[in-house]
Formats: structure tokens, C-alpha cells, sequence
């Protein structure tokens, strides 16, 4: 198995002209926790991203194998409940607005632990596909049926034969995932059926822009993608994009629904405009995202060196995919970061790849009792704030590295009982050396 290839051409326009954006240097890939034992034969590989200069799709430079990143995958969707939350919201929707009788078909790609198909396995038939084997053993066992594969388009015909159209299809981040999106695409198109639809969320390029949230770039995300990029593709497909939203999830996402028939809504027109406003099909825009990563990286770094050395303990909060790509780049170490804590049972008691930091349970922060918390889950913050106000009524201090560093503390004259609504900047005070 070839474990990694530079990509010659654009996956979404076969385009061959890029411009480089930013490199991130070497580092493994983002959801590889490892143990001790394994250190010495860990493997690293370049990481940057480019921008075709034909479509303006920004996309890694390399692909990793596939069957390397998902076959044994550690991100579980249950392990955050902000994010079970909004997938149950989701299969609420799917079942209210688009399944008709018990007899419909919903599939979804890239099902994980299936949380979100759990929801609705008992108002139609339900099958999730994804080639992540420990992840689908929980689904099962949870009455999610689950297919251990690759989605694509030869197995979209296998499932059509033997079970029949779909009326939804649901892939939620996993469309910047799959080098080859077209015959993805090409395999919902078959499956859906005339009046069916397909539902989508990925992260969005103009979030990652705007908010600064570069650690999104790892080796799982081959594209970044804008509504504009999916929409060439889709349209080339004969598919319709009917309807977009923008959804407050992982920074923020687009939803798209998609499907074999229909006309586009205002909300899509004004996607589209609101993306041409922004610059994201000027390159400059991307260039202009390179500096202001370089300038966070030197905050933070000024700051954390500020604290160690007035001998504060520090510690992370949030072992996510995304967080390894801000320890890596910034050279953050167990020589910072005494431990990072995390509620996904499979990293805890592993170490994050190539930083090398130990990831914990949660629950050692009350017995510890450390000075300050670096937020790598940075996108559940008002959550996370909220969930652990005890801990910060003791004194703990998080820092939220993206869009920038800040440090959040509780302000005296807020009462505790009144945090439930807050947004991160009611009660934020920047301390920036
Ligand atoms: P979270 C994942 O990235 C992986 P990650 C994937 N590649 C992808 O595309 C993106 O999502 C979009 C922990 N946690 O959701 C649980 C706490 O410890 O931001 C998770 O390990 N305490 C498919 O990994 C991590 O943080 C908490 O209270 O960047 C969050 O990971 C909460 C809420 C979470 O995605
Ligand atoms: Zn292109």
C-alpha cells in the first residue's frame, strides 16, 4: 500500500496551476494516538495547502492513503454532546420534513458511531457506511445497520439493487475527506431517488478565512470548501444544490441539500454573493489568511511562554484532530502542556501524535486544579465554559487560541446561575502580553 502521493491535478476541476498557501511542515496524521511503546515508529508526512489557480478550490497538496486514516478511526460523535445534540436536531428535520413512510430509505455516508441514524432507525429503514470498523461496531450495537466500507460509486449500485432507491442521503463531514468527490457524487446521484435528497454539512472555507481556524488543515481534509466549489461539481453532475445553510458547528459549516430535481432557493443566491464579497475566489484573500495564522502562532506562543515562566500550570482541554495540527505547527509540547484532557475513551491514556502529550479523563481537573486550560476544542467553548464553571470558580483560566487569543475568566460581577446564554465575548478579557 503506497502510504502517500503529491496530487498533480485539482480533484474538483483536474486543473494542474496551484499556488501555495501555507505549509505546515511534516507532522502525522491528526487522529493517530499512539502509546509509548509506538513512539519510535511513528511516521510523519507533509502537510500544506494550495489554491487552484483554475476553480479556487483550497485542497491539500498530499493525499494520505485512506484505508491508513479511517479503517481504525478514534473520533467517536458521541464523545461531544453539543455535537449529538445537533445531529439529533438534523434527524429530527430528515424525518419530519422528507421521510413519508416507514418504507423509506435513509441512508447515511460516513455514519461513525451512529448517532445521528440512531435517532431515527425507528421511523424508517436506517443504513450507515463507513469504513471505520471500531466506529461501526458501536452503531451496531446501538440497532444502527452498518456497512464496514468506502462509500463510492460501485457499492451505491450494490446497495440500490439489493435494498432500492434512497429518499435521503446524509454525509455530514466527510465530503472534504474523499479525494475522488465526482464519483461520490456520481454514486448518491444513482441512489437518491427522483424526488430525494441529499444533506450535507462540511466545514466552510470562508470560516476558516475569516475566524482564522487554520489547525481545520490536516491531513483528513483533502478540500476546504466553498458553496461555490460544490456547486460547479454538483451542477456538472445534474444535480441541483436546492437549499443552504449555515450551521454553527465546528466554527461554522454549510449544510447543503442537493438533490435530482428542484430549483435553487434565495439562500443559496445569497450564499453565493456573500462568498464573492468575501474574496474567497480572489487569491489574495488566502494569502492574507497565511499572515494572520503566522501572527497567532507568535501570540500564543508569547503568551504561553509568559506564563510557564511566571510558573503557571498549563494544561489542554480538547484532544481534537484539529488541535493536533495547532500543537504541532506551533511546537506546543509536554514541556507546555502537562496533560490535555478529553472525553473520548479511546484517546485517553494515549499521547498526541507527534507532540507527544498525554491525553487524560476530564476529571483529573478538579483534583488537580491547574492555573490555566488551553482550549483546543475551541468550537464548543460557550459549552465548555458553561459545563465547567465550578472549575473556573476555582480559579482555572481558559485560553482560546482561534480566531484569537484570548483568555477567558470569569468577571466578578456575573453571576454564576446567569452563564447559560453567554457568548464567549461577554465575558472575555484579552490578556495579551
Ligand atoms: P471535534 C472531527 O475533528 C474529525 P475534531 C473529522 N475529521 C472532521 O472532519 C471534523 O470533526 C469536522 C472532546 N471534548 O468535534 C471530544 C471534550 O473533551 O471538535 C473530542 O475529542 N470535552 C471527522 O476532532 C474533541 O473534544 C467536551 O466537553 O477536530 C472535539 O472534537 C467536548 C464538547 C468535547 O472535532
Ligand atoms: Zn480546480
Amino acid at each position: 500500500m503506497k502510504k502517500f502521493k503529491l496530487k498533480k491535478r485539482c480533484g474538483m476541476c483536474s486543473g494542474k496551476d496551484f499556488f501555495e498557501i501555507l505549509n505546515i511542515g511534516e507532522m502525522p496524521p491528526a487522529n493517530a494516538f499512539l502509546e509509548k511503546k509506538d513512539f519510535d515508529k511513528e511516521e510523519s508526512f507533509p502537510l500544506g495547502v494550495q489554491l487552484c489557480k483554475n476553480c479556487k478550490s483550497l485542497q491539500l497538496r498530499q493525499v494520505i492513503s485512506p484505508k491508513l486514516i479511517f479503517q481504525d478511526y478514534c473520533y467517536a460523535t458521541r464523545a461531544s454532546k453539543p455535537l449529538v445534540e445537533h445531529f439529533h436536531r438534523l434527524a429530527e428535520e430528515i424525518a419530519n420534513n422528507y421521510v413519508q413512510s416507514s418504507n423509506d430509505l435513509v441512508i447515511e455516508i460516513g455514519s461513525n458511531d451512529g448517532a445521528l441514524l440512531s435517532k431515527i432507525k425507528d421511523r424508517c429503514r436506517v443504513l450507515g457506511i463507513d469504513p471505520a470498523s471500531n466506529m461501526a461496531k458501536t452503531a451496531i450495537q446501538e440497532g444502527v445497520p452498518t456497512l464496514v466500507e468506502f462509500f463510492d460509486t460501485k457499492l451505491s449500485e450494490k446497495i440500490k439493487s439489493e435494498m432500492k432507491e434512497a429518499r435521503v442521503i446524509v454525509a455530514n463531514n466527510v465530503m472534504a475527506h474523499i479525494e475522488d468527490l465526482r464519483d461520490v457524487f456520481s454514486g448518491v446521484k444513482k441512489l437518491l431517488s427522483p424526488e430525494g435528497k441529499f444533506i450535507f454539512e462540511v466545514h466552510w472555507v470562508g470560516n476558516l478565512l475569516n475566524e482564522g481556524g487554520f489547525d481545520q488543515i490536516y491531513h483528513e481534509h483533502l478540500y476546504y470548501h466553498s458553496l461555490h466549489s460544490l456547486q460547479v461539481l454538483l451542477n456538472s453532475l445534474g444535480m441541483t444544490v436546492n437549499d443552504v445553510k449555515l450551521v454553527p458547528i465546528h466554527g461554522e459549516s454549510i449544510r447543503v441539500y442537493a438533490g435530482n430535481s428542484g430549483t435553487s432557493s434565495e439562500a443559496v443566491r445569497k450564499l453565493l454573493d456573500c462568498e464573492i464579497e468575501m474574496g474567497l475566489l480572489d487569491t489574495k484573500t488566502y494569502q492574507n489568511f497565511s499572515k494572520k495564522v503566522e501572527s497567532n502562532k507568535g501570540k500564543l506562543n508569547k503568551l504561553l511562554a509568559k506564563l510557564k515562566k511566571d510558573g503557571k500550570k498549563i494544561v489542554g482541554y480538547g484532544a481534537p484532530a484539529k488541535g493536533n495540527t495547532l500543537l504541532n505547527y506551533f511546537k506546543i509540547g509536554p514541556e507546555i502542556l502537562d496533560y490535555i484532557t478529553d472525553t473520548t475513551p479511546s484517546k485517553q491514556g494515549k499521547y498526541t501524535p507527534g507532540t507527544h502529550i498525554l491525553v487524560v479523563s476530564p476529571e483529573i481537573l478538579l483534583k488537580d486544579l491547574p492555573d490555566y486550560a488551553l482550549l483546543l476544542s475551541w468550537n464548543y467553548a460557550d459549552a465548555i465554559l458553561e459545563k465547567e464553571k465550578e472549575l473556573r470558580k476555582k480559579g482555572l483560566k481558559f485560553i482560546i487560541p482561534v480566531p484569537e487569543v484570548r483568555i477567558v475568566e470569569l468577571c466578578n460581577d456575573k453571576p454564576f446561575e446567569n452563564l447559560a446564554n453567554f457568548s464567549i465575548n461577554s465575558v472575555a478579557k484579552a490578556i495579551i502580553p
